[in-house]
């Protein structure tokens, strides 16, 4: 059988977020890398999951020069709202930090990253099978695959896993040689998308009696909300009717505010887990974005932190092949782990603030409320949170 064989520099694995900004960054950089992903672009592209864009995230694009249509289409938030109680309060991320972030879908972050790799003509095979990494402990790693009823093999100096959570990139490599830390929440987000205009002009986070709830929007037109449910609960059981009367229950019942109806455009429910893998790296295999850890998305952070992670990788890599100098592969893995643990504290905090834990007891529901009203009441608190929520910086050499 005939092996089509090709070499690049970089093989990544997975065009979503991750995949495809260190596609960009290292393209920048003069180094050649070849995608292959294993679903369509039709798919690739129709996936809806995040909305919010961290500051530092929405400035490397910039810089990248892939912000053309967010520039036009992208809603700037500068604060987020918080309701419990029976009342609202806002923090105003501006004013604590001097910062904003910005709600564009993730579909839209990885449509417009597509359109420009091709049109720069990047390399970028959708659909393939079979993907295997071969090698990766010595300095000559490759990628089997097959596309197009053949067989290809891809030399490369280095192999990026920016799979997802599912991917191939983990779970190749041998047991014992990566440490898991794992936690599975009691509950699952149902989120919808529903053609109806947003009447608010930022998020609000509604911690509630029956459960949590999101109010969060895509564009003038398109809202996303998200309801806190049981964790083995089916689309099923979520008629569009019974989801709008617990999205009215739960979210600000005050004059202020509108829950606006219309079509459900996508129904969904994802589980809640954090989990991280440790060291990110198996020789040359490097782990970036979901494929070496989930946070919650309570704080709207695994999108921002798949970027966070190729930045330092592309950074790293660059020195590596262009300078023989190997300390920025070397320091990957704890460089982005710091990063991800003060992101897991982060999500795990907002998580575990705002959603209702069965059999919790009164008094633990009273210090959720009493931790809202410090967050929304003590500069020192909001700003502490409003860091986080707008981004750190990214760890750049
Ligand atoms: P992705 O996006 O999963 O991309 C991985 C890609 O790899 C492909 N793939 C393979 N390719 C080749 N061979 C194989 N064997 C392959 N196996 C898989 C997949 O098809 C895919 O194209 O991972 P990446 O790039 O690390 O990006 C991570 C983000 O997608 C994820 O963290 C966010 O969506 C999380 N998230 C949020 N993040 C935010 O920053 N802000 C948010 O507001 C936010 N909200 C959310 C979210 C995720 C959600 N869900 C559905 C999980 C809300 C939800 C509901
Ligand atoms: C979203 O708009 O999809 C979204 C917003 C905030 C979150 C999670 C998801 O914390």
């Amino acid at each position: 059988m005939t092996v089509v064989v090709e070499r690049t520099e970089v093989a990544i694995i997975g065009a979503g977020p991750a995949g495809l900004v260190l596609a960009h960054l290292l393209a920048r950089a003069g180094i050649d890398c070849v995608i292959l992903e294993d679903c369509s672009r039709a798919h690739v592209e129709g996936r809806v999951r995040a909305g919010v864009l961290e500051f530092p995230t929405v400035e490397l694009l910039r810089e990248l020069g892939l912000t053309d249509r967010l520039d036009r289409e992208a809603m700037i938030h500068r604060g987020v709202e918080f309701a419990f109680g029976g009342q609202r309060r806002r923090i105003d991320f501006e004013a604590l930090t001097g910062r904003h972030i910005t709600v564009y879908g993730q579909r839209e972050v990885v449509r417009d990253l597509i359109a420009s790799w091709l049109d720069r003509g990047g390399a970028l095979h959708f659909e393939v099978s079979d993907v295997v990494i071969h090698d990766a402990d010595g300095d000559r790693p490759s990628v089997t695959y097959r596309a197009d009823g053949r067989s290809h093999r891809l030399d490369a100096a280095i192999v990026a896993g920016c799979d997802g959570f599912q991917g191939v990139s983990r779970a190749s490599v041998p047991a014992g040689a990566l440490e898991v830390a794992e936690r599975n929440y009691p509950f699952a987000w149902l989120g919808i998308l529903a053609e109806a205009p947003p009447t608010t002009e930022e998020l609000i986070y509604s911690s509630h009696e029956r459960g949590f709830a999101l109010y969060s929007m895509r564009s003038p037109t398109i809202t996303r909300l998200y309801l806190q449910v049981a964790p083995d609960d089916t689309v099923g059981h979520w008629p569009a009717e019974r989801i709008w009367d617990e999205l009215a229950t739960r979210l600000p019942t005050d004059a202020g505010f509108e829950l606006r109806q219309g079509p459900i455009l996508e129904t969904a429910i994802t589980a809640m887990r954090g989990f991280v893998a440790s060291p990110m790296r198996h020789g040359r295999l490097f782990l970036a974005g979901d494929a070496a850890h989930i946070v919650p998305p309570t704080g709207a952070k695994g999108l921002n932190l798949a970027v966070a992670d190729v930045v330092v990788l592309a950074d790293a890599v660059e020195r590596f092949l262009r300078r023989g100098d190997p300390r920025g592969l070397d320091g990957y893995s704890a460089v982005c782990l710091r990063r991800v643990w003060r992101i897991q504290r982060f999500s795990a905090w907002m998580t575990a603030m705002l959603h209702r834990f069965d059999g919790g007891d009164r008094f633990a529901r009273q210090l959720q409320l009493a931790e809202l009203e410090q967050v929304t009441t003590s500069v020192a608190a909001a700003t502490s949170l409003a860091e986080i929520y707008v981004g750190l910086p990214f760890e750049r050499r």
